[in-house]
């Protein structure tokens, strides 16, 4: 156990992502940057936000919104200037707001210099990544992408290069002591501009083991070369001892396809690689075979299965309902009709109890929800446009293509943050680089501001409850047995005993009534049933011991 002395500044940290792109547009331009940021670090600390993670910001062609770097140490002119970040990262601290930067150091832009002199034929920088002759006519080996194509790319030498994602993101070979250089050196340069850590994308995969062929298999064949190897580990463990360490930082890694046991050895505070991971099972409860664009029914009970494995076996989960990858959570968890605002701050509820630190995605705190897209063509992600081609290969029909990208193409969490009910949502007073949602009129932070019961308040409220509770800032965590799709469990310190309720479905369900008195829910007092639940009822309970 960690004594106060020791502990960290991040443990009670309560995380808010920005995706930049469409936060909040300050020049007309339609593309959120940094001053529009800026604009809103007071609405951000009335929230109650002690950390922000800032999707990336540099340079970038843009293929995939960012996640392709082609300069590690400077900004994207579309979202301001190195001056406007150094003005982000001084009044976000004078307001007592930490920034962490995402980190992409899996692959670059095939547009960064490194990449432009390699393809060039320059020795050293081909040594930054993988590029291997062909096997006759194939590729090198047999693995796939992320995004649906094959791993490697020819180039115009004839030769081929790996890249885990689009094949605008070639990936850098950690074999090589410089490519380790150049990125703790870019660390360190975000460091000393007083960023407080770093949200590490797809970190459990940057070093392959081999460049054997895998085993066969629907999605991503290759994997088991490349994921958790003990090569990561090792990489993990200096980058903490020669970098982050130095900073007192806080770094969240982004660690796809882990299990509770993976997760732990990433995370585990004395093997002193990263502070906090997020894990995906809980995202992937109402996917087939893992494969989220083949959906089957969402069962809640899954999800509290799902959610309390891993409340058991990390001490400290980063813990997350939605993020610009997924889905919005109020279609995914909750409900987008009747239940809308009940089930919205149910989801609130829930993430805020849970053991370990909790993300908050921008416009999570008001409910928004997945867009509404009328077809393929508004669409903008590059996941999207490929995994369109590679249905189109498999002769999947128009119809059900478009079905299938819609409901779960990540432009879902992508639409711009809804800020008023005006034209374009107060988001730009130009035209969005992607289409606002229509429900812009009801779902907007000013009108959610001027009502006290509104889903944006319930977060207010929430979040300054949970920093006054040491049961839910640093107790244990245990189950109660309760009624199907009922997540019901405890939370304890030495001062309290909280029973945190979650009725994730849209009907009534009878409970036992634990504890002393109700502290804390979503339905009125006089609303109240001590012995039932109502519709995405949500309830914290007091207990004297
Ligand atoms: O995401 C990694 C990742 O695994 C996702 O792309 C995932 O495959 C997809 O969303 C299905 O759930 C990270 C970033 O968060 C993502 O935005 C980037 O596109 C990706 O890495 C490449 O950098
Ligand atoms: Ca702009």
């Amino acid at each position: 156990m960690a004594t106060s002395s020791t502990k960290k500044w991040w443990k009670n940290a309560i995380v808010y992502q920005i995706y930049p792109r469409s936060f909040c547009d300050s020049n007309g331009d339609g593309i959120g940057d940094i001053p529009g940021i800026i604009s809103k670090l007071h609405y951000l600390k009335d929230l109650g936000v002690d950390v922000i993670w800032l999707s990336p910001v540099y340079p970038s062609p843009g293929y995939d919104n960012g996640y392709d770097i082609s300069d590690y140490k400077d900004i994207n002119p579309e979202f301001g200037t190195m001056e406007d970040m150094e003005r982000l990262i001084s009044r976000a601290k004078r307001l007592g707001i930490k920034i962490i930067m995402d980190l992409v150091i899996n692959h670059t832009s095939d547009e960064h210099e490194w990449f432009k002199k390699a393809l060039a034929g320059d020795k050293k920088y081909k040594n930054y990544y993988y590029f291997r002759p062909g096997n006759g006519k194939k590729s090198p080996n047999n693995w796939g992408s992320f995004f649906g194509e094959k791993a490697w790319t020819k180039t115009d030498s004839g030769e081929y290069y790996l890249h885990l994602f689009s094949k605008k993101q070639p990936d850098l070979n950690w074999h090589n002591p410089e490519v380790y250089d150049e990125i703790t050196d870019i660390m360190r340069f975000w460091l000393d501009k007083g960023v407080a850590g770093f949200r590490c994308d797809v970190i459990n995969v940057i070093y392959k083991d081999s460049l054997e062929d895998g085993k066969k298999h629907f999605a991503l064949t290759g994997k088991e070369h490349y994921l958790n190897t003990e090569g990561c580990h090792e990489l993990l463990k200096r980058f903490n001892e020669d970098v982050w360490s130095k900073y007192k930082t806080f770094i969240v890694g982004e660690t796809v396809m882990v299990t509770p046991e993976d997760a732990k050895l990433l995370s585990d505070e004395n093997r002193k690689e990263l502070d906090a991971v997020f894990f995906f099972e809980h995202m992937d409860v109402d996917s087939r075979g893992g494969i989220k664009w083949f959906k089957k029914k969402y069962k809640p009970y899954k999800l509290i299965r799902i959610l309390d494995k891993w409340q058991n076996a990390l001490e400290n989960p980063a813990n997350y309902l939605e993020n610009h990858d997924q889905v919005r959570s109020v279609n995914h968890f909750g409900n987008t009709g009747r239940y809308w605002e009940k089930s919205a701050k149910l989801l609130c509820g829930l993430n805020l109890c849970l053991r370990g630190i909790p993300f908050i995605y921008e416009g999570e705190e008001i409910g928004m929800t997945n867009g509404d897209f009328r077809g393929l063509k508004e669409l903008k992600d590059i996941e999207s446009y490929n995994i369109n081609q590679a249905m189109r290969r498999l002769l999947i029909i128009n119809a059900i293509r478009r079905k299938l990208i819609l409901q779960t193409t990540r432009d879902n969490a992508r639409t711009p943050v809804q800020w008023d009910a005006s034209e374009q949502a107060g988001f730009t007073e130009g035209i969005p680089w992607l289409k606002v949602n229509e429900n812009k009129s009801f779902i907007n932070v000013e009108a959610e501001n001027q009502d006290p019961d509104s889903i944006l308040n319930f977060y207010k409220k929430m979040i300054e409850f949970r920093k006054s509770s040491s049961a839910i800032t640093e107790g244990s965590y245990r189950r109660v047995a309760s009624p199907s799709d009922v997540y019901l469990f405890t939370r304890e310190s030495d001062e309290e005993r909280l029973y945190i309720y979650c009725n994730l479905t849209a009907f009534n369900k009878p409970v036992e009534f634990y504890g002393d008195r109700i502290i804390f829910g979503n339905y009125d007092p006089t609303d109240r049933d001590n012995f039932v639940l109502k519709p995405y009822e949500f309830r914290i309970v007091a207990s004297n011991i």
